[in-house]
């Protein structure tokens, strides 16, 4: 398949969208001016964000009660670089896919990166699984990889992750994530300590192996599947292993995997204070690590987590180098369609950020007038970027409406009739 026939009617335009488009953008740029921000130093920092997409979130996720599959699905991962291809090209803000070995593995590299170059896409941080026992698999995960007590898991696990390692490197990724479904289910039934130092020493292993200008990324997690102790539960132990890694280790926050009422963005703050925040994994949750898409549930947090980002940007807080990545399940929604959906939030929730008047701000905490303060940050998030973050994308060669554009193209009939269904199997669900 050509370059060109990702969705080539794409990014169409249409003068009556793009008439409304320039009225309604320039009135934002004029309210703007009107209290002294400058709209084109915002479109500048939205045109420069980008988001990496994950391989495993372009087919339908599921639940473990089931999973109901789309129509015209990915089934490798040459036709999920097609679709993160097209996502980039409606947006203009995605040119990279995360991948997830075992899910992604192939035999030929060569092919794969003839297609990243036939689609413009490139490769982002790269993520091991060890939660799951692959087909001749010699030891089992069942009781943990990194932590578990048998050291021939553990060998296992660690000769994982260097493939994974080796695998990147063949692509020009520059990071590892490493998320570990290991824990314990009941009390009692492994070393609480012991688990959390078995996974330290496997985790130095790894560290060593990093070739120069990687970095390393730990996400924690509260719980599952592990339902009573998982051994890197929370930003802490995610900050001891980074912290007895070495520099290169940062820890990754997955906005999903936090318990009910967390406050994540004070956690972003602690992590960036200390030079140990890696990335994100962005989605959005009501309850636990739902994976819905980001903004869906608490836009003001994602604002707020972004207000954070921009301070740590403003201030060049050393080591500030945060990779953006989304994590997500799309169980009701197109996939693609979520996945702009999702762009176009983070992009709303960084310009909004990026209007937050700081000097103001600061004089009001100095003089301690809260509502004052309160009020500064709100009148940022309040502002309507939308026409902002249209331009934005306009200029990067995306589409005003990426969704709209995506319906119109017609995209996904024709990949159902190119990628017929594979007959119902037991389907793997997206944890
Ligand atoms: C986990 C975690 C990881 C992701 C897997 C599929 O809950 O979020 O980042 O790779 O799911
Ligand atoms: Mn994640
Ligand atoms: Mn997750």
């Amino acid at each position: 398949m050509p370059a060109t026939d990702v969705a080539s009617n794409a990014t169409e335009i249409d003068p009556a969208a793009e008439r409304d488009h320039a009225r309604d953008f320039g009135e934002l740029a004029d309210r703007l001016a009107r209290a002294g921000l400058d709209a084109e130093a915002v479109l500048a920092a939205v045109q420069r964000f980008e988001v990496a997409l994950p391989s495993w979130a372009f087919a339908t996720g599921g639940t473990r009660f089931g999973r109901f599959a789309g129509e015209g699905e990915p089934r490798t991962l040459r036709e999920k670089m097609e679709d993160a291809a097209l996502v980039h090209r409606l947006t203009g803000s995605t040119p990279r896919i995360s991948l997830h070995i075992p899910w992604d593995e192939t035999r030929d590299i060569d092919e794969v990166l003839n297609d990243a170059r036939r689609l413009g896409i490139g490769f982002d941080a790269m993520n091991s699984n060890t939660f799951q026992d692959q087909p001749g698999q010699e030891v089992s995960y069942k009781l943990g990889s990194f932590s578990n007590p048998d050291a021939a898991v553990r060998r296992q696990a660690v000769e994982h992750h260097l493939r994974v390692i080796e695998f990147g490197k063949k692509v020009g990724s520059r990071a590892l994530t490493v998320w570990l479904a290991d824990g314990s289910n009941y009390p009692g039934q492994m070393s609480l300590r012991k688990s959390f130092e078995r996974v330290r020493e496997c985790l130095q292993e790894v560290y060593a192996a990093l070739p120069d200008g990687w970095r390393l990324f730990t996400e924690h997690k509260p719980y599952e599947p592990a339902f009573y102790a998982t051994v890197v539960q929370d930003w802490g132990s995610s900050l001891l292993l980074a912290q007895s890694l070495g520099e290169r280790a940062q820890c990754l926050v997955d906005l999903g995997h936090h318990l009910p009422n967390a406050n994540i963005e004070l956690v972003v703050a602690r992590l960036l204070g200390i030079g140990r925040l890696g990335g994100f994994h962005f989605n959005d949750s009501k309850y636990g690590d739902d994976d819905l898409t980001a903004g869906s549930i608490k836009p003001y947090v994602l604002f707020l987590i972004f207000h954070e980002l921009v301070l740590a940007e403003r201030e060049r807080l050393p080591g500030f180098d945060p990779a953006y990545m989304i994590d997500q399940s799309h169980n009701l929604k197109d996939p693609i369609e979520s996945l702009l959906q999702t762009v176009d939030q983070l992009q709303q929730a960084y310009a909004k950020a990026c209007l937050v008047s700081h000097d103001e701000l600061a004089s009001y905490q100095e003089s301690g007038d809260v509502l004052m303060a309160e009020r500064t940050l709100k009148r940022a998030y309040e502002t309507d970027v939308r026409p902002l973050v249209a331009e934005a994308r306009r200029r990067r060669g995306g589409a005003l409406d990426p969704i709209a554009a995506f319906r119109a193209s017609g995209y996904r009939a024709r990949k159902a009739a190119e990628r017929p269904a594979p007959a119902p199997t037991a389907a793997r669900t997206h944890l």
